[in-house]
């Protein structure tokens, strides 16, 4: 397939309870063609491991290569955790910056990565013109490194979907220029902050979508960054392996339903509001599942719980508008939220979902 599908694994699924927990083992080396280990730190302003057994981890995501010479290791520096303020401290100051941007090749290179991911959640407007200097001098620095016999660090970012994150953080056509591939986040464009329910990732913008929702579905977003100057060839279209759920506060289970708060948490993942795709795949038994019409995605309810989420159907629907935009592949958040040991969702079969998209990529 001529496509990208890069799929991003989280250094905390390994201490999810029982058939929940995954290491990078359980990875099918064939299923991606880049994987992002997420997430690293950043120490003295030099880029480290997080977790005590990160270096152990990543030996066993590189060594899915070795059956697999062209499968690319990424790590991730960031993310939720880490947050905003301390990327802008580094990245404003050139003396900072620079001792991140040394740090990195020798790590990388060390631990068997292939190439850095950049997930700064997320650059605000100060932060914009030292954001792209970062990456610019990353750049550089990448192709400097170069050695015979070695292939140049990939170089590639997550990018908010958000249309306000996007025009305070990015200069989108600026950090186009020296990315390898940017993940654009289309996912996430639905929480309680709306107290009502919606889904999180609608491919098209909804019937009743009134002005404040316009901007909350992948079809803008895609083509709002497009405008703005990311090349399509470098533009992966992010697909999340998860939903969003939310407790229902009256009988009414439509989209635009109100809602009392997040959903409840998922046996495995423990959190609010989020179900990976194996849990809803528990969910559905007994379920109601909809179709939003429009919007090309489904909806489950049952008893006062309501979740959005993706299937086999929706994920075929974005591959085909991934192609129609001749962008350069799909995204993936996260491996471990797929159901990865195929004993959830009834097929006997490992990464159902990721799968799905991999073999809709590759139809011509
Ligand atoms: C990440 O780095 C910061 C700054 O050095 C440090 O305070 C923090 O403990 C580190 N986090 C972990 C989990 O190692
Ligand atoms: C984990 O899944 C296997 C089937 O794949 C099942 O036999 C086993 O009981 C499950 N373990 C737990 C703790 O649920
Ligand atoms: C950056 C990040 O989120 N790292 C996580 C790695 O896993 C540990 C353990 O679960 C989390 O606490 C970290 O937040």
């Amino acid at each position: 397939s001529p496509y990208k599908l890069v799929c991003y694994y989280t250094n905390w699924s390994q201490y999810r309870e029982g058939n929940g927990s995954c290491f990078p083992d359980a990875i099918n080396r064939f299923l991606c063609t880049h994987i992002i280990y997420s997430f690293a730190n950043i120490s003295n302003n030099e880029i480290d491991t997080w977790e005590w057994n990160d270096v152990t981890l990543y030996g066993m995501l590189n060594t899915l290569k070795t059956r697999n010479p062209n499968l690319k290791t990424l790590l991730s520096v960031g993310g939720w955790k880490f947050g905003s303020e301390r990327f802008s401290r580094i990245a404003s100051n050139a003396q900072r910056r620079r001792t991140f941007i040394k740090s990195v090749p020798p790590f990388l290179r060390a631990h068997g990565f292939d190439g850095l991911d950049l997930a700064w959640l997320y650059p605000n407007p100060r932060d914009k013109q030292h954001l792209t200097t970062l990456i610019k001098e990353l750049k550089a620095e990448f192709i400097k490194e170069v050695q015979p016999g070695t292939e140049q660090l990939l170089l590639s970012a997550a990018v908010s979907a958000g249309k306000a994150a996007i025009d305070s953080g990015y200069d989108v056509a600026q950090i186009s220029q020296h990315l390898d591939f940017i993940s654009l986040m289309t996912y996430d464009f639905h929480g309680t902050w709306y107290q009502t329910t919606g889904h999180h990732s609608p491919l098209f913008r909804g019937q009743q979508d009134t002005s404040l929702y316009r901007f909350n579905n992948v079809d803008y977003a895609v083509g709002y960054v497009l405008r703005l100057g990311a090349p399509a060839s470098k533009l992966l279209l992010g697909i999340p392996i998860f939903g969003k759920s939310f407790t229902l506060a009256s009988s009414e289970t439509q989209v635009g339903a109100p809602v009392s708060g997040p959903g409840l948490p998922g046996r495995f993942t423990k959190e609010e509001g989020i179900l990976a795709y194996y849990e809803i795949c528990d969910f559905l038994q007994g379920a109601k599942v909809h179709r939003i019409t429009g919007q090309q995605v489904p909806y489950a309810t049952k008893g006062n719980q309501w979740v959005g989420y993706d299937d086999e159907e929706s994920v075929k629907s974005k591959v085909q508008y991934l192609k129609n935009k001749q962008l350069a592949g799909a995204m993936v958040w996260a491996l471990d939220l797929d159901d990865f040991r195929g004993s959830f969702c009834g097929q006997n079969l490992r990464f159902p979902l990721i799968n799905t998209i991999k073999e809709a990529l590759a139809v011509a």
